[in-house]
């Protein structure tokens, strides 16, 4: 069951609890992880003794966003070949409910997976951004789709530009967040959730969640094709080698435009 080497499983009462586990670069999501990510969540949404996936961080984060020192170097060409985000279209196909169960930053990247969980709980502390912006660059798994789908052209779009923080009280008010709870209770108010669910009829759960995504992503795949290229555009750019090459080497950016 633990074969991976960038996420921990655990299964009880029917849900299984995956755990990002990079905790030492606060769960910054490499390719590899992503991949492990999306095998395990496929390997239980087959499963018939698993009723429910909650996903978490292990450490102090949920997930600071893709891992810098992995994409600093990359060009348009390279990401296009890639098609990393093939293995995120597939996280959008898992049939069985998921949870994201979200301490601490969830931000770029680890803000866009747990948006692509279908309930979202939130610890007190925990921060959302997508700060992408200020690395030259823009979210590339979802974030410009899913989040204004959620609250709207304005509110997003200035999310999305200012790479502000938004708290798990903003989020909440904002309809990202299903629940806010006491950090020490996080895990304990999600499980007991995910037990409620997985005792609901599986098969009136999974034609819900379908029948609800359809409702909500109608023309989301059009909206991600779209936001890729621009994503894979920013690689073109000296601002996205600068911001990247900044944050590794702990200075404040500057940005030319260009
Ligand atoms: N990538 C790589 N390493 C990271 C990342 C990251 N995203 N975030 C943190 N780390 C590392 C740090 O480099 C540091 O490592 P070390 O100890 O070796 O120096 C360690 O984690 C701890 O981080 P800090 O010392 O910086 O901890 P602080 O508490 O001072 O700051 C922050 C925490 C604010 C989260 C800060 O680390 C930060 O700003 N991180 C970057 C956040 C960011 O810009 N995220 C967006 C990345 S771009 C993105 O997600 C694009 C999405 C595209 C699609 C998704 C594909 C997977």
């Amino acid at each position: 069951m633990n074969d991976f080497q960038y996420i921990r499983i655990n299964i009880e009462e029917q849900i299984a609890v995956i755990e990002l586990n990079r905790p030492h670069v606060l769960n910054a999501l490499n390719r590899n992880m992503v991949m492990e990510l999306v095998q395990a969540m496929e390997m239980h949404d087959r499963d018939d003794d698993v009723r429910v996936i909650v996903l978490t961080g292990r450490g102090r984060a949920f997930a600071a966003g893709a891992d810098i020192d992995e994409m600093a170097s990359d060009d348009s060409i390279t990401l296009e070949l890639l098609n990393q985000f093939a293995d995120w279209d597939r996280l959008a196909l898992i049939k069985k409910p998921t949870i994201a169960a979200v301490h601490g930053f969830a931000l770029g990247g680890g803000f866009e997976l747990a948006l692509c969980c279908d309930l979202l709980f939130a610890s007190e502390t925990a921060e959302f951004a997508f700060p992408e912006v200020n690395i030259g660059v823009m979210p590339g798994a979802g974030g410009t789709q899913r989040l204004t789908k959620l609250i709207g052209k304005t509110k997003a779009l200035e999310w999305l530009w200012t790479g502000e923080r938004m708290s798990a009280k903003e989020a909440y008010e904002l309809g990202i967040v299903n629940r806010v709870v006491a950090p020490e209770l996080l895990l304990e108010e999600t499980m007991r959730f995910a037990r409620k669910l997985a005792k609901q009829p599986p098969l009136s759960v999974r034609f819900i969640k379908e029948a609800v995504h359809k409702a909500v992503d109608y023309s989301i795949y059009e909206g991600m094709q779209f936001e890729r290229k621009n994503f894979y555009l920013l690689f073109s750019s000296e601002d996205q080698k600068e911001g990247m090459r900044a944050f590794i080497e702990k200075r404040k950016p500057h940005f030319q435009g260009r």
